[in-house]
Protein backbone atom coordinates (compact mmCIF):
# COMPACT_ATOMS: atom_id res chain seq x y z
CA UNK A 1 0.00 0.00 0.00
CA UNK A 2 1.71 3.36 -0.89
CA UNK A 3 2.07 6.39 1.39
CA UNK A 4 -0.41 9.21 0.81
CA UNK A 5 2.03 12.68 0.66
CA UNK A 6 0.45 15.68 -0.22
CA UNK A 7 2.23 18.71 -1.64
CA UNK A 8 0.94 21.36 0.08
CA UNK A 9 1.40 24.58 -2.90
CA UNK A 10 -0.04 27.87 -3.96
CA UNK A 11 0.56 31.79 -4.14
CA UNK A 12 3.50 32.71 -1.08
CA UNK A 13 2.34 33.39 2.36
CA UNK A 14 -0.98 32.32 1.92
CA UNK A 15 -0.42 29.78 4.42
CA UNK A 16 0.72 26.80 3.11
CA UNK A 17 3.06 25.80 5.84
CA UNK A 18 0.38 26.57 8.39
CA UNK A 19 -1.96 23.88 6.72
CA UNK A 20 1.40 21.58 6.74
CA UNK A 21 1.67 22.25 10.66
CA UNK A 22 -1.98 21.64 11.34
CA UNK A 23 -2.17 18.24 9.49
CA UNK A 24 1.22 17.25 10.29
CA UNK A 25 0.89 18.10 14.16
CA UNK A 26 3.99 19.51 14.39
CA UNK A 27 4.42 23.11 15.67
CA UNK A 28 8.00 23.52 14.66
CA UNK A 29 6.98 24.45 10.83
CA UNK A 30 8.37 27.60 10.05
CA UNK A 31 5.62 30.01 9.77
CA UNK A 32 5.74 34.05 9.32
CA UNK A 33 3.56 37.03 7.99
CA UNK A 34 6.87 37.65 5.45
CA UNK A 35 6.45 35.90 2.25
CA UNK A 36 9.10 33.37 1.03
CA UNK A 37 9.13 31.94 4.73
CA UNK A 38 9.40 28.59 3.30
CA UNK A 39 12.58 28.39 1.25
CA UNK A 40 12.72 24.88 -0.08
CA UNK A 41 10.43 21.80 -0.12
CA UNK A 42 10.33 19.47 3.22
CA UNK A 43 8.78 16.38 4.16
CA UNK A 44 6.77 16.24 7.23
CA UNK A 45 5.54 12.88 8.41
CA UNK A 46 2.03 12.48 10.45
CA UNK A 47 3.26 9.39 12.75
CA UNK A 48 1.54 7.76 15.66
CA UNK A 49 3.38 4.95 17.43
CA UNK A 50 6.21 4.89 15.16
CA UNK A 51 3.79 4.21 12.33
CA UNK A 52 3.74 6.84 9.20
CA UNK A 53 -0.11 7.84 8.19
CA UNK A 54 0.72 10.10 5.82
CA UNK A 55 3.17 12.75 4.59
CA UNK A 56 2.79 16.58 4.19
CA UNK A 57 5.53 18.37 2.06
CA UNK A 58 6.15 22.03 2.60
CA UNK A 59 6.93 24.14 -0.67
CA UNK A 60 7.89 27.32 -1.60
CA UNK A 61 5.47 29.39 -3.18
CA UNK A 62 5.03 29.81 -7.14
CA UNK A 63 7.49 33.11 -8.47
CA UNK A 64 7.26 32.51 -12.37
CA UNK A 65 4.05 30.24 -12.72
CA UNK A 66 3.44 32.51 -16.18
CA UNK A 67 6.68 32.01 -17.93
CA UNK A 68 6.67 27.84 -16.90
CA UNK A 69 3.40 27.96 -18.28
CA UNK A 70 4.81 29.51 -21.45
CA UNK A 71 7.58 27.01 -21.42
CA UNK A 72 5.53 24.11 -21.20
CA UNK A 73 2.96 25.63 -23.89
CA UNK A 74 6.06 25.75 -26.07
CA UNK A 75 6.93 22.04 -25.48
CA UNK A 76 3.61 20.73 -25.86
CA UNK A 77 3.05 16.98 -27.54
CA UNK A 78 -0.54 16.69 -26.61
CA UNK A 79 -2.55 15.56 -23.79
CA UNK A 80 -0.78 12.28 -23.09
CA UNK A 81 2.64 13.35 -22.73
CA UNK A 82 2.05 16.62 -20.55
CA UNK A 83 3.29 15.06 -17.21
CA UNK A 84 6.69 14.62 -19.41
CA UNK A 85 7.08 17.78 -20.50
CA UNK A 86 6.47 18.83 -16.68
CA UNK A 87 9.14 16.40 -15.90
CA UNK A 88 11.66 17.81 -18.60
CA UNK A 89 10.93 21.04 -17.80
CA UNK A 90 12.03 20.52 -13.85
CA UNK A 91 14.93 18.46 -14.89
CA UNK A 92 16.67 21.41 -17.22
CA UNK A 93 16.07 24.05 -14.84
CA UNK A 94 16.70 22.65 -11.36
CA UNK A 95 20.10 24.15 -10.99
CA UNK A 96 18.63 27.34 -12.16
CA UNK A 97 18.51 29.94 -9.71
CA UNK A 98 15.05 31.85 -10.95
CA UNK A 99 12.88 28.87 -11.19
CA UNK A 100 14.65 27.31 -8.04
CA UNK A 101 10.98 27.88 -6.16
CA UNK A 102 9.15 26.28 -9.36
CA UNK A 103 11.33 23.33 -9.05
CA UNK A 104 11.12 22.71 -5.37
CA UNK A 105 7.68 23.03 -5.90
CA UNK A 106 6.96 20.56 -8.83
CA UNK A 107 9.65 17.45 -8.21
CA UNK A 108 7.45 16.04 -4.80
CA UNK A 109 4.54 16.23 -6.82
CA UNK A 110 6.36 14.53 -9.97
CA UNK A 111 7.51 11.99 -7.68
CA UNK A 112 3.97 11.18 -6.66
CA UNK A 113 2.55 13.69 -4.12
CA UNK A 114 -1.23 14.39 -4.59
CA UNK A 115 -1.80 18.51 -4.44
CA UNK A 116 -3.22 20.57 -1.76
CA UNK A 117 -2.99 23.65 -3.88
CA UNK A 118 -3.94 27.02 -1.51
CA UNK A 119 -5.44 30.12 -1.74
CA UNK A 120 -6.43 33.02 0.92
CA UNK A 121 -10.63 33.29 0.27
CA UNK A 122 -10.38 36.77 1.91
CA UNK A 123 -8.78 38.59 -0.58
CA UNK A 124 -10.10 38.72 -4.17
CA UNK A 125 -9.50 36.35 -7.08
CA UNK A 126 -7.23 37.15 -9.80
CA UNK A 127 -6.18 36.63 -12.97
CA UNK A 128 -2.70 35.76 -11.78
CA UNK A 129 -3.06 32.51 -10.03
CA UNK A 130 -4.09 31.19 -13.16
CA UNK A 131 -1.26 30.12 -14.82
CA UNK A 132 -0.18 28.43 -11.53
CA UNK A 133 -3.35 26.35 -11.62
CA UNK A 134 -2.87 25.41 -15.33
CA UNK A 135 0.59 24.29 -14.43
CA UNK A 136 -0.99 22.31 -11.72
CA UNK A 137 -3.04 20.38 -14.13
CA UNK A 138 -0.29 19.58 -16.42
CA UNK A 139 1.22 17.35 -13.97
CA UNK A 140 -2.19 15.01 -14.17
CA UNK A 141 -1.62 14.15 -10.33
CA UNK A 142 -5.31 14.14 -7.78
CA UNK A 143 -5.49 17.83 -6.61
CA UNK A 144 -8.03 19.26 -4.37
CA UNK A 145 -8.03 23.37 -3.43
CA UNK A 146 -8.39 24.92 0.02
CA UNK A 147 -9.21 28.30 0.94
CA UNK A 148 -8.01 29.43 3.70
CA UNK A 149 -9.08 32.39 5.18
CA UNK A 150 -6.31 34.29 6.33
CA UNK A 151 -8.27 38.22 6.89
CA UNK A 152 -11.47 39.38 7.31
CA UNK A 153 -12.67 39.82 3.75
CA UNK A 154 -15.38 37.09 1.93
CA UNK A 155 -14.43 36.33 -1.45
CA UNK A 156 -14.99 32.55 -1.30
CA UNK A 157 -17.85 32.60 -4.05
CA UNK A 158 -15.82 34.11 -6.74
CA UNK A 159 -13.03 31.54 -5.84
CA UNK A 160 -14.81 28.68 -5.54
CA UNK A 161 -16.22 29.37 -9.31
CA UNK A 162 -12.62 29.66 -10.59
CA UNK A 163 -11.25 26.97 -8.65
CA UNK A 164 -13.59 24.39 -9.36
CA UNK A 165 -12.25 25.06 -13.29
CA UNK A 166 -8.96 23.53 -12.15
CA UNK A 167 -9.90 20.91 -9.57
CA UNK A 168 -12.31 18.46 -8.60
CA UNK A 169 -12.63 19.26 -4.86
CA UNK A 170 -12.67 22.81 -3.44
CA UNK A 171 -12.79 23.40 0.08
CA UNK A 172 -13.04 25.69 2.76
CA UNK A 173 -10.38 24.96 5.29
CA UNK A 174 -9.12 27.52 8.38
CA UNK A 175 -5.71 26.62 8.62
CA UNK A 176 -5.22 28.29 12.28
CA UNK A 177 -8.69 27.07 13.69
CA UNK A 178 -9.42 23.76 12.02
CA UNK A 179 -10.17 20.83 14.54
CA UNK A 180 -10.02 17.75 15.18
CA UNK A 181 -12.73 16.64 13.03
CA UNK A 182 -12.39 18.79 10.16
CA UNK A 183 -8.77 17.75 9.44
CA UNK A 184 -10.06 13.97 9.36
CA UNK A 185 -12.99 14.99 7.03
CA UNK A 186 -10.03 16.68 4.81
CA UNK A 187 -8.55 13.62 4.51
CA UNK A 188 -11.47 11.53 3.60
CA UNK A 189 -12.41 14.03 0.56
CA UNK A 190 -8.91 13.35 -0.09
CA UNK A 191 -9.22 9.63 -0.28
CA UNK A 192 -12.20 10.20 -2.71
CA UNK A 193 -10.26 11.54 -5.24
CA UNK A 194 -7.55 9.20 -5.57
CA UNK A 195 -8.93 5.21 -5.44
CA UNK A 196 -4.99 4.48 -4.55
CA UNK A 197 -5.51 6.37 -1.17
CA UNK A 198 -8.46 5.52 -0.35
CA UNK A 199 -7.95 2.17 2.05
CA UNK A 200 -4.91 4.41 3.59
CA UNK A 201 -6.26 7.31 4.23
CA UNK A 202 -9.21 5.70 5.79
CA UNK A 203 -7.20 3.93 8.12
CA UNK A 204 -5.32 6.89 8.89
CA UNK A 205 -8.78 8.72 9.80
CA UNK A 206 -9.36 6.01 12.50
CA UNK A 207 -6.15 5.89 13.80
CA UNK A 208 -6.28 9.55 14.65
CA UNK A 209 -9.68 9.10 16.07
CA UNK A 210 -8.58 5.86 18.21
CA UNK A 211 -5.24 8.59 18.98
CA UNK A 212 -7.62 10.95 19.97
CA UNK A 213 -9.33 9.08 22.55
CA UNK A 214 -5.85 7.68 23.78
CA UNK A 215 -4.64 11.07 24.23
CA UNK A 216 -7.41 12.08 26.35
CA UNK A 217 -6.88 9.00 28.79
CA UNK A 218 -3.24 10.06 29.01
CA UNK A 219 -4.01 13.11 30.15
CA UNK A 220 -6.42 12.01 32.45
CA UNK A 221 -3.73 9.37 33.98
CA UNK A 222 -1.10 12.30 34.26
CA UNK A 223 -3.16 14.71 35.97
CA UNK A 224 -4.48 11.85 38.01
CA UNK A 225 -0.48 11.41 39.10
CA UNK A 226 -0.04 15.35 39.77
CA UNK A 227 -2.88 14.73 42.49
CA UNK A 228 -1.69 12.15 44.04
CA UNK A 229 1.85 13.39 44.09
CA UNK A 230 1.41 16.70 45.52
CA UNK A 231 -1.50 15.75 47.87
CA UNK A 232 0.73 13.54 50.03
CA UNK A 233 4.29 15.91 49.22
CA UNK A 234 6.10 16.34 52.08
CA UNK A 235 9.72 17.79 53.01
CA UNK A 236 11.97 17.48 56.12
CA UNK A 237 14.59 19.25 57.93
CA UNK A 238 16.88 18.55 60.92
CA UNK A 239 16.63 20.07 63.77
CA UNK A 240 19.06 20.62 66.39
CA UNK A 241 16.24 19.92 69.33
CA UNK A 242 12.89 19.48 69.93
CA UNK A 243 12.25 22.96 69.56
CA UNK A 244 10.96 24.01 66.07
CA UNK A 245 13.16 26.34 64.13
CA UNK A 246 11.48 29.16 62.50
CA UNK A 247 13.85 29.67 59.77
CA UNK A 248 14.62 25.87 59.05
CA UNK A 249 10.60 25.88 59.22
CA UNK A 250 10.64 28.10 56.74
CA UNK A 251 12.96 27.13 54.58
CA UNK A 252 11.44 23.69 54.29
CA UNK A 253 8.26 25.43 53.44
CA UNK A 254 9.54 26.96 50.44
CA UNK A 255 11.16 23.90 49.32
CA UNK A 256 7.56 22.47 49.25
CA UNK A 257 5.71 25.27 47.61
CA UNK A 258 9.04 24.72 44.49
CA UNK A 259 8.44 20.87 44.90
CA UNK A 260 5.00 21.57 43.91
CA UNK A 261 5.19 23.77 41.75
CA UNK A 262 8.04 21.87 39.55
CA UNK A 263 5.67 19.10 39.50
CA UNK A 264 3.23 21.09 38.02
CA UNK A 265 5.52 22.45 35.48
CA UNK A 266 6.07 19.01 34.58
CA UNK A 267 2.74 17.71 34.14
CA UNK A 268 2.33 20.30 32.11
CA UNK A 269 5.12 18.90 29.51
CA UNK A 270 3.65 15.81 29.53
CA UNK A 271 0.45 16.71 28.59
CA UNK A 272 2.35 18.94 25.99
CA UNK A 273 3.97 16.46 24.44
CA UNK A 274 0.93 14.04 24.64
CA UNK A 275 -0.91 16.52 22.53
CA UNK A 276 2.26 17.25 20.06
CA UNK A 277 2.76 20.62 21.37
CA UNK A 278 6.61 20.43 22.78
CA UNK A 279 7.32 23.77 21.64
CA UNK A 280 4.93 25.47 23.59
CA UNK A 281 6.63 26.02 26.60
CA UNK A 282 8.88 28.65 25.21
CA UNK A 283 5.72 30.48 24.40
CA UNK A 284 3.95 30.85 27.79
CA UNK A 285 3.05 34.02 28.30
CA UNK A 286 3.91 35.85 31.23
CA UNK A 287 0.44 37.92 31.96
CA UNK A 288 -1.92 34.42 32.20
CA UNK A 289 -3.57 32.89 34.89
CA UNK A 290 -1.60 29.80 34.15
CA UNK A 291 1.67 31.51 35.12
CA UNK A 292 0.39 32.61 38.03
CA UNK A 293 1.96 31.41 41.16
CA UNK A 294 0.39 28.00 42.37
CA UNK A 295 0.09 29.79 45.63
CA UNK A 296 -0.91 32.84 45.10
CA UNK A 297 -4.20 34.38 46.33
CA UNK A 298 -5.37 35.19 43.11
CA UNK A 299 -4.75 31.45 41.59
CA UNK A 300 -6.81 30.15 44.75
CA UNK A 301 -9.68 32.28 43.82
CA UNK A 302 -9.73 32.04 39.85
CA UNK A 303 -9.34 28.20 40.33
CA UNK A 304 -10.96 27.26 43.36
CA UNK A 305 -13.94 26.70 45.43
CA UNK A 306 -15.38 29.56 46.77
CA UNK A 307 -15.49 29.44 50.76
CA UNK A 308 -19.66 28.60 50.64
CA UNK A 309 -19.04 25.48 48.12
CA UNK A 310 -16.03 24.48 50.03
CA UNK A 311 -18.13 24.49 53.38
CA UNK A 312 -21.11 22.73 51.40
CA UNK A 313 -18.66 19.68 49.58
CA UNK A 314 -16.98 19.36 53.30
CA UNK A 315 -20.63 18.93 54.79
CA UNK A 316 -21.94 16.85 52.28
CA UNK A 317 -19.21 13.81 52.26
CA UNK A 318 -19.77 14.20 56.21
CA UNK A 319 -16.46 15.95 56.33
CA UNK A 320 -16.91 18.79 59.00
CA UNK A 321 -15.82 16.07 61.95
CA UNK A 322 -12.65 15.50 59.77
CA UNK A 323 -11.99 18.88 58.86
CA UNK A 324 -11.85 20.14 62.28
CA UNK A 325 -9.17 17.29 63.16
CA UNK A 326 -7.51 18.79 60.07
CA UNK A 327 -7.52 22.23 61.63
CA UNK A 328 -6.24 20.59 64.70
CA UNK A 329 -3.66 18.99 63.82
CA UNK A 330 -2.74 20.90 60.71
CA UNK A 331 -3.27 24.49 62.09
CA UNK A 332 -5.83 24.44 58.13
CA UNK A 333 -8.84 25.83 58.65
CA UNK A 334 -11.50 23.94 56.93
CA UNK A 335 -13.27 27.51 56.32
CA UNK A 336 -10.09 29.16 54.57
CA UNK A 337 -12.07 29.77 51.83
CA UNK A 338 -13.57 32.68 53.51
CA UNK A 339 -9.67 34.49 54.48
CA UNK A 340 -8.78 33.60 51.17
CA UNK A 341 -11.39 35.91 49.64
CA UNK A 342 -10.09 38.80 52.43
CA UNK A 343 -6.74 38.08 51.03
CA UNK A 344 -7.48 38.85 47.18
CA UNK A 345 -7.04 42.03 47.18
CA UNK A 346 -3.31 41.46 48.32
CA UNK A 347 -2.67 40.34 44.48
CA UNK A 348 0.69 38.14 44.60
CA UNK A 349 0.45 37.39 48.22
CA UNK A 350 0.71 34.03 48.50
CA UNK A 351 -1.53 32.09 50.74
CA UNK A 352 -1.42 32.09 54.25
CA UNK A 353 1.58 30.10 54.43
CA UNK A 354 1.40 29.15 57.89
CA UNK A 355 -1.80 27.44 57.40
CA UNK A 356 -1.47 25.88 54.21
CA UNK A 357 0.68 22.74 55.15
CA UNK A 358 0.88 20.47 58.04
CA UNK A 359 3.78 20.85 60.70
CA UNK A 360 5.22 18.14 63.07
CA UNK A 361 8.63 17.73 64.95
CA UNK A 362 9.26 13.99 65.11
CA UNK A 363 11.58 12.23 67.23
CA UNK A 364 14.49 10.28 65.49
CA UNK A 365 14.91 6.27 66.71
CA UNK A 366 18.79 7.24 66.26
CA UNK A 367 17.72 10.20 68.37
CA UNK A 368 18.16 14.14 67.11
CA UNK A 369 14.80 15.49 65.89
CA UNK A 370 13.48 16.32 62.45
CA UNK A 371 10.68 18.29 61.42
CA UNK A 372 8.23 17.66 59.09
CA UNK A 373 6.25 19.87 56.66
CA UNK A 374 3.39 18.40 54.73
CA UNK A 375 1.69 17.06 53.07
CA UNK A 376 -0.46 20.42 52.10
CA UNK A 377 -3.90 20.48 54.21
CA UNK A 378 -5.73 23.54 53.00
CA UNK A 379 -8.49 21.81 51.85
CA UNK A 380 -8.83 24.17 49.33
CA UNK A 381 -5.70 22.90 47.77
CA UNK A 382 -6.69 19.88 45.62
CA UNK A 383 -9.46 22.22 43.44
CA UNK A 384 -7.03 24.95 42.61
CA UNK A 385 -4.34 22.41 41.99
CA UNK A 386 -6.99 19.85 39.50
CA UNK A 387 -8.09 23.71 38.37
CA UNK A 388 -5.23 24.99 37.00
CA UNK A 389 -4.40 21.01 35.34
CA UNK A 390 -7.83 20.79 33.81
CA UNK A 391 -7.74 24.73 32.19
CA UNK A 392 -4.07 23.91 30.96
CA UNK A 393 -4.62 20.53 29.14
CA UNK A 394 -8.11 21.66 27.68
CA UNK A 395 -6.18 24.72 26.17
CA UNK A 396 -3.06 22.60 24.63
CA UNK A 397 -5.65 19.55 22.89
CA UNK A 398 -7.66 22.42 21.55
CA UNK A 399 -4.84 24.25 20.35
CA UNK A 400 -4.01 24.04 16.56
CA UNK A 401 -0.09 23.19 15.58
CA UNK A 402 -0.48 26.30 13.43
CA UNK A 403 -0.77 28.63 15.53
CA UNK A 404 2.39 30.32 17.21
CA UNK A 405 1.42 33.17 20.16
CA UNK A 406 1.67 32.14 23.86
CA UNK A 407 -0.91 29.88 25.57
CA UNK A 408 -2.57 32.93 27.59
CA UNK A 409 -6.00 32.95 29.31
CA UNK A 410 -8.25 35.50 30.45
CA UNK A 411 -10.06 33.73 33.59
CA UNK A 412 -10.24 37.30 34.91
CA UNK A 413 -13.98 37.39 34.88
CA UNK A 414 -14.33 33.58 35.71
CA UNK A 415 -13.87 33.46 39.48
CA UNK A 416 -14.00 29.93 41.43
CA UNK A 417 -13.82 27.86 38.30
CA UNK A 418 -14.21 24.87 40.20
CA UNK A 419 -17.87 25.96 41.87
CA UNK A 420 -18.99 24.69 38.28
CA UNK A 421 -18.14 20.88 39.29
CA UNK A 422 -20.91 19.42 39.48
CA UNK A 423 -22.37 18.46 43.20
CA UNK A 424 -21.94 14.35 43.04
CA UNK A 425 -18.57 14.67 41.03
CA UNK A 426 -17.42 17.39 43.82
CA UNK A 427 -18.00 14.72 46.58
CA UNK A 428 -16.69 11.78 45.00
CA UNK A 429 -13.26 13.92 44.58
CA UNK A 430 -13.61 15.18 48.46
CA UNK A 431 -13.18 11.76 49.06
CA UNK A 432 -10.53 11.25 47.48
CA UNK A 433 -8.55 13.98 48.45
CA UNK A 434 -9.25 13.27 52.15
CA UNK A 435 -7.74 9.85 51.71
CA UNK A 436 -4.78 11.05 49.93
CA UNK A 437 -4.22 13.89 52.67
CA UNK A 438 -4.96 11.40 55.65
CA UNK A 439 -3.45 8.24 54.61
CA UNK A 440 -1.01 9.41 52.15
CA UNK A 441 -2.07 6.78 49.08
CA UNK A 442 -5.11 5.41 47.71
CA UNK A 443 -5.98 2.01 46.39
CA UNK A 444 -6.40 0.79 43.00
CA UNK A 445 -9.96 1.74 42.24
CA UNK A 446 -9.77 5.51 44.15
CA UNK A 447 -6.77 5.99 41.31
CA UNK A 448 -9.40 4.46 38.93
CA UNK A 449 -12.24 6.65 40.60
CA UNK A 450 -9.59 9.30 40.38
CA UNK A 451 -8.93 9.09 37.12
CA UNK A 452 -12.28 8.70 35.25
CA UNK A 453 -13.88 12.19 37.01
CA UNK A 454 -10.51 13.60 35.93
CA UNK A 455 -11.40 12.28 32.06
CA UNK A 456 -14.86 13.29 32.30
CA UNK A 457 -14.28 16.90 33.75
CA UNK A 458 -11.60 17.17 30.56
CA UNK A 459 -14.18 18.18 28.34
CA UNK A 460 -12.36 17.30 25.41
CA UNK A 461 -14.21 15.42 23.01
N1 LIG B 1 -5.74 34.63 10.83
C1 LIG B 1 -5.18 33.66 10.10
N2 LIG B 1 -3.90 33.80 9.73
C2 LIG B 1 -3.36 32.82 8.99
C3 LIG B 1 -4.08 31.68 8.60
N3 LIG B 1 -3.26 30.91 7.86
C4 LIG B 1 -2.09 31.54 7.81
N4 LIG B 1 -2.13 32.69 8.49
C5 LIG B 1 -1.04 33.65 8.65
O1 LIG B 1 -0.56 34.00 7.36
C6 LIG B 1 0.87 34.16 7.39
C7 LIG B 1 1.51 33.24 6.35
O2 LIG B 1 1.36 31.90 6.76
P1 LIG B 1 2.35 30.75 6.27
O3 LIG B 1 1.73 29.46 6.70
O4 LIG B 1 3.74 31.04 6.70
O5 LIG B 1 2.20 30.94 4.69
P2 LIG B 1 3.01 30.25 3.51
O6 LIG B 1 2.06 30.12 2.39
O7 LIG B 1 3.68 29.01 3.98
O8 LIG B 1 4.07 31.38 3.20
P3 LIG B 1 5.49 31.25 2.42
O9 LIG B 1 6.25 30.09 2.97
O10 LIG B 1 6.14 32.55 2.73
O11 LIG B 1 5.14 31.10 0.97
C8 LIG B 1 1.29 33.84 8.81
O12 LIG B 1 1.44 35.05 9.51
C9 LIG B 1 0.15 33.04 9.36
O13 LIG B 1 0.05 33.14 10.78
C10 LIG B 1 -5.45 31.58 9.01
O14 LIG B 1 -6.16 30.62 8.72
N5 LIG B 1 -5.94 32.60 9.74
MG1 LIG C 1 5.65 28.53 4.04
Amino acid sequence: MSLPRFAIVGHPNKGKSSIVATLAEDDSVAISSEPGTTKNSRTYPMRLDGVTLYELIDTPGFQRAREVLAWLNAHDRGAGARTDVVREFVTQHETVERFHDECQLLRPILDGAGILYVVDGSRPYGAEYEPEMEVLRWTGRPRMALINMIGSGDHVDEWRAALSQFFSIVRVFDAMHADFDRRVDLLRAFGAIDEAWLAPLNKAADALAGERARRKAQAASEIADLMVEVLTATETAELKDENADPAVEEAARTRLRRAVSSREQAARRTIQEIYHHSGLQAREAAASFLTEDLFSARSFSVFGLSSTQLAMTAAASGAVAGGLVDAMLGGASLFLGAGIGALIGATGALVGSDRLAKVEVLGQPLGGYELRIGPITDPNFPWVMLGRALLHARLVSERNHARREALVIDAERDEHQSDAIEATRRRTLDGIFRTLRNDGAIDRNQRQRLMDEIAALLQIP
